[in-house]
């Protein structure tokens, strides 16, 4: 059996699958194919050329990957506080690099009720490919997790009296195996070297889509005078190390059909669609509405399932209050949630004075294309509780917001009052972070590491840190000075810990 799993990798660019567990003496490699090669043999052959393991794995490759994938799901422990049914819940995965072994993993973890061990089993699932062959990971993700996620409802319940010997599991990793295999050869997407990621920016003309995309890419001198975009217009902006081509549709009359007649062309694997709304053109509500509907049925029709973030163009600081942009904002909720056969629609209000609330939004369609967001969230949770902070971002030195989480203190201590919508957290303490996007602005040019700064009655401690050669800020709301000393105690943990998933955020 070992042997006919070894030949299907061998014709792959999966390079190996490890199941690891935290059992008794740790993070343990427990299932892996292929079998470890000798470590002996390696050290003499020295691969060091820059090409993924020709020669396999050693079992000290696999103890090593095993123990990054475990302690990052395990966190600083404080998970099995949880009770078995809040970590039953806990299903997140991840793609991290192993530089070392020029190997990128997709890593899947969850715990297992395990009747031989007191505590739930932490466990992670990897699939190791060519680290130059990663983007297959990214394009096909969500049928990978498809895949991996039903394997394991049901393998679970062969390993819950003890973790039987691998033999007797082969069959089993050999049938995912190929299941993985065939989404290779089936891919959605041609596997390339790099990742591309297709975002449109689409709406009626006026919207104020190219606007914002000088905004993300902060050519601000540009923003006066702007002519209407002219059919599309595709441009690629650098952001978290890697491009990403934005499609930025014109919206005049004359175009519209042309997009819509041609969208396997417009449209086509797109993995993200922002669509304008002016809130200040009431009077072309309908029209949007109809133009959206039109795009909606064009994505269907090409079976994909691109998500869909909504811009409220033209919220400027000075208006947005009025009673008129209010109601126009509720109305056009409402219009978007009939619409929405899903949850409700993701929405941001937005204006080109207001920077933030550009990158915001932007960043949380930048978010949609993470596999690892929710993975580095949920260990951003437990060091925002850790250091008692009230709020904590993790921004891109761009200003991107890679990972948020928010207490509920975060709204006692900016003084907000109204706190039934906790969910529009963000929303309701924005005015606040124009003023904390300011200061990250300067303090990011400062050659300072650390700054801290008061807003009425909260603190602000802004950091910058170093992951391996790329940039990142932390900005912490905290109510008393003195949590500064818990912060700086723990950040580099949380820091090694999430290092990787920060890394291969989108590529
Ligand atoms: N007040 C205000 N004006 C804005 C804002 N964003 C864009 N505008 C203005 O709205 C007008 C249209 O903006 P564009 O970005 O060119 O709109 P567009 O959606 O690209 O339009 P088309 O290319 O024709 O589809 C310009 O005059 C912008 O200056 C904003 O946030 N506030
Ligand atoms: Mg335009």
């Amino acid at each position: 059996m070992d042997k006919l799993i070894d030949k299907l990798i061998e014709s792959s660019i999966i390079k190996g699958i490890l199941f690891s567990a935290f059992d008794k003496l740790g993070p343990q490699p427990i299932y892996m194919f292929p079998e470890p090669i000798d470590e002996d043999l390696r050290e003499k052959a020295n691969s060091d050329n820059g090409e993924a393991n020709k020669l396999g794995i050693s079992l000290r490759d696999y103890t090593q990957i095993a123990i990054k994938n475990i302690s990052l799901l395990l966190g600083d422990g404080n998970i099995f506080k949880q009770d078995f049914n809040a970590l039953k819940k806990y299903h997140h995965f991840g793609i991290m690099p192993f530089p070392d072994f020029h190997l990128t993993s997709l890593s899947y973890f969850h715990f297992i009720d395990a009747k031989f061990s007191e505590i739930p089993l932490a466990s992670a699932f990897c699939i190791l490919i060519d680290e130059k062959k990663r983007s297959f990971l990214y394009d096909n993700i969500k049928r990978l997790k498809n895949v991996i996620t039903d394997f394991f409802s049901e393998f679970d319940k062969h390993i819950t009296e003890e973790l039987l010997p691998q033999e007797q599991v082969a069959r089993d990793f050999k049938k995912l195996l190929e299941k993985i295999i065939n989404i290779e050869q089936t891919p959605s997407t041609p596997i390339t070297t790099q990742r591309k990621m297709k975002i449109i920016l689409s709406g009626l003309d006026n919207s104020g889509k190219t606007s914002f995309i000088l905004s993300v890419d902060r050519k601000f001198s540009k923003l006066i005078g702007l002519k209407p975009t002219r059919g599309a217009d595709v441009s690629s902006i650098e952001a978290l190390g890697t491009n990403i081509f934005l499609w930025d549709l014109g919206g005049q009359r004359r175009y519209q059909e042309g997009y819509l007649d041609k969208s396997q062309i417009y449209l086509f694997e797109a993995d993200l669609l922002f669509y304008f709304i002016d809130l200040r053109d009431e009077e072309r509500f309908s029209e949007s509405i109809e133009y959206l509907k039109k795009i909606r049925t064009a994505l269907k029709n090409l079976e994909q399932n691109t998500p869909i973030i909504y811009i409220f163009s033209k919220g400027d600081p000075d208006i947005i209050d009025s009673i008129e942009m209010q109601s126009n904002i509720k109305d056009l909720k409402k219009n978007l949630t009939n619409l929405s056969s899903i949850g409700s629609p993701e929405i941001y209000v937005t204006s080109m004075f207001k920077i933030f609330s550009i990158l915001r939004a932007f960043s949380s369609g930048i978010a949609k294309l993470s596999p690892n967001r929710n993975l580095i969230e949920q260990n951003l949770r437990e060091f925002t509780s850790l250091t008692g902070s009230s709020l904590v971002l993790l921004l891109s030195s761009d200003g991107l917001v890679l990972a948020e989480h928010f207490t509920p203190e975060a709204m006692k201590i900016t003084n907000m009052q109204n706190s039934e919508e906790l969910i529009n957290v963000f929303e309701v303490v924005a005015p606040q972070f124009t003023t904390l996007f300011k200061i990250f602005y300067k303090f990011k040019l400062s050659e300072k590491e650390e700054a801290i700064f008061r807003v009425s009655n909260s603190i602000i401690l802004l950091k910058r840190v170093e992951i391996v050669n790329y940039e990142l800020y932390v900005l912490f709301l905290i109510d008393e000075e003195s949590k500064k000393d818990i912060i700086n105690q723990h950040l580099q943990d949380f820091l090694n810990r999430t290092q990787d998933l920060l890394l291969r955020y989108i590529s």
